[in-house]
C-alpha cells in the first residue's frame, strides 16, 4: 500500500504554502561513470562548491534551455539545488508538519534537505513528498538547502520502458555515445516538470479524502471517506457548500453520506448550459493529542456525476456521451514538458474554440492543475498512465508488472476525486498480441478496478482484433489507426472501407462500445498541393473528412467517440520520419491553426448540437 493520501496542497485556515518555483542551481553529471555526484556526495555542500553551476528554471525540462547539444540529449543524473528560508513561525511551532512536495520530476528522483536524504521516487509523472519537519528544525539557521537529483534513464522495467545503447566502435565513433532507445513517439524530456513547494499541516491532519457520487431524481448523493492521521479518535465534520457559498449538506464522522436536494449535476462542456458545476466539500478535523487541541481544514472541489458503460454507449448522468475531442501532450517550445500557465489557459481556450468536449492524457498523467481546469470547464478526461511503448517481451516480466500496479495505485490515489476523469487507460499500443499480454493486462486492469469501482478501464490498441490478448478485459475498445498514412500512404480512397472493416471486426468480436482513440496525418504548416499529397494541409483535411464520414455512420450504432491525433505538433526524438517533431497537430506547436482545425471546429460544434 502507498504511504499517505497525497492530497493536492491547498491553503486553508490551518495550512500554508510556500512555492519554490523559479531559478535553481543546476549541473548535469557528464562524468564517464555518470555517478560522480554520488561518489563525491554533491548533496553534502552547496552545489556551487563542487563545480560549475548554471541557472535552471523550475518547472521546466532542462533539455531546450541551453545551446548545448550534449545537455539537450543528456542521459543520466542532473542535479538541482536551491535555498529556501523557512518561516520562523513554522520552525518554532512544534505542532506543525512541514512537507516538501514535488509535482513531478522525470524519471527517478532523490531528494536531500541540508544534505540528508528525505525521499526518493520512481516515475516521471506523479507527485511525491516528504515530511521534512525534523530535518529543518535540526538546522541552526532558517536557511535550508534542497537538493534534487533526477535521472531520465529508461530501462526495460521502467514505465515507459526503454533501453540504453552504447555506440562505442572506435572506427566509427571518435568519442562514443549513448542512445536512449524508446518505443514511443515523443521526446524524452526531463527535469523538474511541475511545481515544487513547501506546505504545512497540523500534526493531526487530513491525509486523504475519497468521494463517490451519485443521484436519484433530483437528490444528489456524496459518499465520503476521510483518513485522518496523528490522532486515534479525531472529530470529523464535513460541510458541503454550493457555488454561492450556501451550505447544502453536512455530516459528522470519518465516513458518511451527504444528500443534496435539487442537486446541480456535473455536466460536460456543451452538454449543458452550466457545465463543470463544483461543490466545495470542507472537511474540518478536531482532536486532542497529548493534552493539546488540534484543528485542520481541507476543502475539496466535488462534482456530482455518474459514469456507466453499456454494449453500445458511454453514459454520463444516464445520458449518452459522445467523445469529440483530442489527444494532447504536455509539450511546448523552450519549456518542454514544464508546467506553464499561459500555455495551459491557451490550450483550454483552443479546446473550447474547437468545440472539443474531451481529451485523453496521452501518454502519461498530466499535471493536477490541468485536471482541475477540466473539472471546472467540463472537459471530460481519459486518464492514461505512462504505460506507453510496452513492446519488448522483457517488459511484460514480473518486475515490470509489479511497478505498473504501483503506478496505477499512485494514479488512482491522485486523480480519483476528479469528476472530469471518467475512464482509466492503463497503456498505449502495447504488444498486445504477445502471449504474456493476456496475464499482464488481466492483472493491471483487475487491479485498477479493485482500486476504483466507479470508472471503466481501457487501454489503447493498434493490434489485430482477432489476436489482441488484452481486449477481453477492457470496458471500452479504444483503437488507433492511420489508414492512408502508415499503410497505403497517399491512398486516401482506402479509408472508408478499411475503417468500416476495423469497426465491424472489433464490434463483431466483442460487442463493446468503441472509441477511435487516434487518427490523423502530419502537416508541415503552410504546405499546399492539389491533388492533395502527404504532409500538406489539403491531405490532412481529406483524411479527417474520410474518417468522419465513417464515424457518422457508426456513431448511430456503437462508436462512442473520436479523438484526433493530435491537438498540437510536439517534439520527438530525431528520426528519418520526423521533421523537427511530429506534425500531426491540428494546431502548430505554437498553437496556430492548420486547415484541419477548421474542419474539426465545424464538426465538433455540429456534433455538440446533435448529440448534446
Ligand atoms: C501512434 C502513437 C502516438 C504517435 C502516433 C504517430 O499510434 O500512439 O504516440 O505519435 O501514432 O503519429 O505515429
Amino acid at each position: 500500500a502507498l504511504d499517505g493520501g497525497m492530497l493536492y496542497p491547498r491553503e486553508s485556515q490551518t495550512r500554508e504554502i510556500k512555492e519554490l518555483n523559479g531559478l535553481w542551481s543546476f549541473r548535469a553529471d557528464f562524468s564517464r561513470s555518470r555517478n560522480l555526484g554520488f561518489e563525491k556526495a554533491w548533496f553534502k555542500s552547496p552545489l556551487a562548491q563542487t563545480g560549475p553551476v548554471i541557472d535552471m528554471p523550475v518547472p521546466a525540462s532542462f533539455n531546450d534551455i541551453t545551446q548545448e547539444p550534449r545537455l539537450r540529449d543528456f542521459i543520466g543524473w542532473v542535479w538541482y539545488e536551491r535555498e529556501v528560508v523557512v518561516p520562523q513561525r513554522w520552525l518554532s511551532d512544534g505542532s506543525l508538519r512541514i512537507v516538501l512536495r514535488v509535482g513531478s520530476a522525470h524519471y527517478y528522483s532523490v531528494v536531500w534537505v541540508n544534505g540528508q536524504q528525505v525521499t526518493e521516487h520512481e516515475g516521471g509523472h506523479l507527485p511525491f513528498e516528504a515530511d521534512i519537519s525534523r530535518v529543518v528544525r535540526a538546522s541552526p539557521t532558517v536557511q535550508c538547502r534542497i537538493t534534487i537529483a533526477v535521472n531520465n534513464t529508461l530501462t526495460l522495467e521502467t514505465l515507459p520502458p526503454g533501453t540504453i545503447q552504447y555506440m562505442n566502435d572506435p572506427s566509427k565513433y571518435p568519442a562514443g555515445y549513448f542512445v536512449q532507445n524508446t518505443n514511443f513517439d515523443f521526446f524524452n524530456y526531463a527535469g523538474i516538470h511541475r511545481p515544487v513547494l513547501l506546505y504545512t499541516t497540523p500534526n493531526v491532519y487530513i491525509d486523504d479524502i475519497t468521494v463517490v457520487t451519485g443521484f436519484a431524481d433530483n437528490i444528489g448523493v456524496i459518499n465520503y471517506q476521510t483518513s485522518v492521521l496523528g490522532s486515534p479518535n479525531p472529530t470529523v465534520k464535513v460541510t458541503l457548500t454550493d457555488k454561492d457559498g450556501q451550505c447544502v449538506a453536512s455530516s459528522n464522522g470519518v465516513a458518511g453520506t451527504l444528500k443534496i436536494v435539487n442537486v446541480n449535476l456535473w455536466w460536460p462542456y456543451l452538454m449543458h448550459e452550466n457545465p463543470g458545476y463544483l461543490y466545495s466539500l470542507e472537511v474540518h478535523v478536531t482532536a486532542e493529542s497529548s493534552g493539546k487541541r488540534y484543528e485542520d481544514f481541507y476543502t475539496l472541489p466535488v462534482g456530482v456525476r455518474t459514469v456507466q458503460v453499456t454494449k453500445t454507449q458511454f453514459l454520463i448522468n444516464n445520458k449518452p456521451f459522445y467523445f469529440h475531442g483530442v489527444n494532447k501532450h504536455e509539450d511546448s517550445d523552450v519549456r518542454g514538458k514544464g508546467l506553464d500557465w499561459p500555455l495551459i489557459v491557451k490550450d483550454f481556450n483552443l479546446l473550447k474554440w474547437l468545440g472539443a468536449n474531451s481529451f485523453r492524457t496521452s501518454h502519461y498523467p498530466y499535471a493536477e492543475e490541468i485536471l482541475q481546469m477540466c473539472d471546472r470547464h467540463g472537459i471530460v478526461v481519459i486518464d492514461e498512465c505512462p504505460g506507453v511503448g510496452i513492446k519488448d517481451i522483457r517488459s511484460f516480466g514480473n518486475a515490470s508488472l509489479a511497478h505498473h500496479l504501483v503506478v496505477m495505485e499512485e494514479l488512482v490515489r491522485r486523480d480519483k476525486n476528479h469528476p472530469s476523469v471518467v475512464m482509466w487507460s492503463v497503456a498505449n499500443e502495447p504488444a498486445a498480441e504477445m502471449p504474456p499480454a493476456d496475464f499482464y493486462f488481466k492483472s493491471v486492469i483487475t487491479h485498477t478496478k479493485s482500486l476504483d469501482q466507479t470508472r471503466p478501464v481501457t487501454f489503447i490498441t493498434d493490434s489485430n482484433y482477432a489476436r489482441d490478448k488484452g481486449a477481453p478485459y477492457v470496458d471500452v475498445i479504444c483503437v488507433n489507426s492511420y489508414f492512408s498514412w502508415y499503410h497505403d500512404p497517399g491512398h486516401l480512397e482506402v479509408i472508408p472501407i478499411q475503417l468500416n472493416t476495423q469497426f465491424e471486426n472489433w464490434y463483431g468480436k466483442y460487442q463493446k462500445p468503441i472509441i477511435q482513440s487516434e487518427y490523423g496525418a502530419d502537416v508541415v504548416p503552410g504546405l499546399h498541393t492539389d491533388p492533395p499529397m502527404m504532409f500538406t494541409e489539403e491531405y490532412q483535411k481529406i483524411v479527417l473528412e474520410n474518417y468522419h464520414s465513417v464515424f457518422d455512420q457508426k456513431r448511430k450504432e456503437y462508436v462512442i467517440g473520436e479523438l484526433i491525433w493530435n491537438f498540437a505538433d510536439f517534439m520527438t526524438a530525431q528520426t528519418v520520419t520526423r521533421v523537427v517533431g511530429n506534425k500531426k497537430g491540428v494546431f502548430s506547436r505554437q498553437r496556430q491553426p492548420k486547415a484541419g482545425a477548421f474542419i474539426l471546429r465545424e464538426r465538433y460544434w455540429r456534433l455538440a448540437n446533435e448529440t448534446g
